[in-house]
């Protein structure tokens, strides 16, 4: 098992929560994403802004120009070290809770992000990582307030909570060594 990591796109699941007034709470979210695991461990995951879905498209192109600003800053970027020699460990069948420190780039600013995984290995070739609890997103974190503000104004909101909870599935290939 050395070699690197595929993200499969299509069978992973990227999902975020927003409440607006007292109780309306949705779910929604992000259609594409792609990300490796390089043989010494190096793991990045890259979340395309441009594909937030959140069934409604008058709010998915706002939140593209008044939120993100996708124009300037597509995508964000997960990165942190994996153990490999971890993954190698697991059989086909197991699982383990990862503690891990990772970075997110966000809207042209990056912050520290710690958080448990969990990580199952599906096959020899196929693993799936798993957020143990919602990982909590800040706004004000990525200067997205200013957005969230402009977002709940042109809706007519009351408010809308600048703290989002995101929960994810993701699987992950071995690729064939050449
Ligand atoms: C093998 C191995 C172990 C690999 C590991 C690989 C790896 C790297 C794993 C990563 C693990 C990890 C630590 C992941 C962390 C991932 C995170 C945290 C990513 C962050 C993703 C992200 C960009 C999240 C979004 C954050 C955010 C601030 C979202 C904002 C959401 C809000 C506030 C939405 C508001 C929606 C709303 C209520 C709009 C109002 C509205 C409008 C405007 C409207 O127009 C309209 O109708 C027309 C409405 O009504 C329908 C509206 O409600």
């Amino acid at each position: 098992e050395n070699g690197s990591w595929t993200l499969d796109s299509d069978s992973s699941y990227f999902h975020f929560v927003s409440y607006k007034n007292q109780d309306k709470v949705e779910s929604h979210s992000f259609e594409r994403l792609s990300g490796n695991v390089a043989k010494n461990g190096s793991a990045v995951l890259e979340i395309d802004l441009n594909s937030v879905s959140t069934g409604n498209n008058t709010r998915d192109q706002r939140m593209r120009d008044m939120l993100f600003e996708t124009a300037m800053h597509g995508t964000a970027v997960v990165s942190m070290d994996v153990d490999p020699d971890a993954m190698a460990q697991l059989n086909p069948g197991q699982r383990s809770t990862l503690n891990v420190n990772a970075a997110l780039q966000l809207h042209g600013l990056e912050t520290p992000l710690t958080t448990q995984l969990f990580v199952q290995r599906l096959t020899d070739t196929r693993y799936m990582v798993q957020n143990v609890s919602p990982v909590l997103v800040k706004a004000s974190d990525y200067s997205l307030e200013a957005g969230i503000e402009a977002l709940r104004q042109i809706a007519g909101l009351n408010a809308i909570s600048t703290t989002v909870p995101v929960d994810f599935v993701l699987y992950y290939d071995l690729q064939p060594t050449p």
